[in-house]
């Protein structure tokens, strides 16, 4: 486990990203973000699966409420964009990301969790985007991500009043993909992690690509885009292993090329 002040790396085939702010619900301060943008611009060359989530009783309470307070418009904007940038490196990191979501997930931190690939929750979490209840609007994805993953009626709903959600509603309105014991969330997130582990990683780091990429296109673009990555692996040895598996009737040897 490499530790920087507040965020926790342990590398592997499971790479684990914990945030680690308990004393302030692991809430995103300038200092947390930078930490985040680091782990995430640099991704080890080896495939692997990141599970991200949050020491203590919270996955993130949000942005820094005290760090905001004072804060003007411009500089309003660039810690806006700051978060964004640094939420975007994760939707284009190479390899999957899954949000372990341990506990409240508010404002900033689901934010965070959906800039994550699959979201994973513990019964106890907490979800909801509360930033009109401090009069202001979300500023690091929200207004934009969570009508695309819960549809524009459900999400306006929840930006309207600012309303925490416990994880089996998240779950029935497609926010967050399973709900599980407290103590179970890290293992289940684990055997997800190893379950795509064994497939071929050629094939999981394309599927990450022309999904996220399709979906910023027109439909005959995005078909066009598909063609292209499924022929690209055609030139694959991987490609060649799986088929050959396949019908050698044994479990294929993927190498990643
Ligand atoms: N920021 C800073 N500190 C926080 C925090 C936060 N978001 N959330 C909790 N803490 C701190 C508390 O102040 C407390 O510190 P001490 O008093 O012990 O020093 C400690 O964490 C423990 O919190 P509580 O004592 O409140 O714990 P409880 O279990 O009683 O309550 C709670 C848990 C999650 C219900 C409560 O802490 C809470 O309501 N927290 C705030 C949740 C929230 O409103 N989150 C959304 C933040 S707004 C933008 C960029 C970004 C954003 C918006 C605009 N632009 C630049 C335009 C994003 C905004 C947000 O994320």
């Amino acid at each position: 486990m490499t530790g920087k002040k507040y965020v926790k790396v342990e590398e592997g085939e499971i790479r684990r990203v914990i945030i680690s702010r308990p004393e302030a619900l692991n809430a995103l301060n300038r200092e947390v973000l930078e930490e985040l943008r680091e782990v995430f611009s640099s991704p080890p060359e080896d495939f692997h699966v990141v599970i991200l989530t949050g020491e203590g009783k919270a996955f993130v309470a949000g942005a820094d409420i005290g760090e905001m307070g004072d804060m003007g418009p411009g500089e309003a904007y660039n810690f806006s964009r700051e978060g964004q940038k640094v939420f975007s490196l994760i939707e284009e990191y190479p390899y999957p990301v899954i949000a372990a979501i341990n506990g409240y997930a508010l404002g900033g931190g689901l934010e965070l969790a959906m800039a994550c690939d699959i979201r994973l929750a513990s019964e106890r979490a907490k979800l909801g985007q509360p930033e009109v209840n401090l009069g202001v609007i979300p500023g690091f994805g929200g207004t934009q991500r969570l009508p695309r993953i819960v549809g524009m009626g459900r999400a306006l709903e929840l930006l309207y009043t600012g309303k925490m959600i416990n994880a089996e509603e998240a779950l029935s309105i497609g926010l967050v993909n399973g709900v599980y014991p407290a103590e179970e969330l890290l293992k289940r997130a684990e055997e997800m992690a190893e379950e795509i582990l064994k497939k071929g990683p050629l094939a999981i780091k394309s599927i990450k690509w022309v999904v996220r990429g399709g979906l910023q296109m027109p439909l005959e673009k995005a078909l066009q885009f598909e063609a292209l990555a499924f022929s690209k692996i055609f030139s694959s040895e991987d490609q060649k292993e799986g088929m050959q598996a396949f019908l050698e009737k044994r479990k294929p040897e993927f190498r990643g090329r």
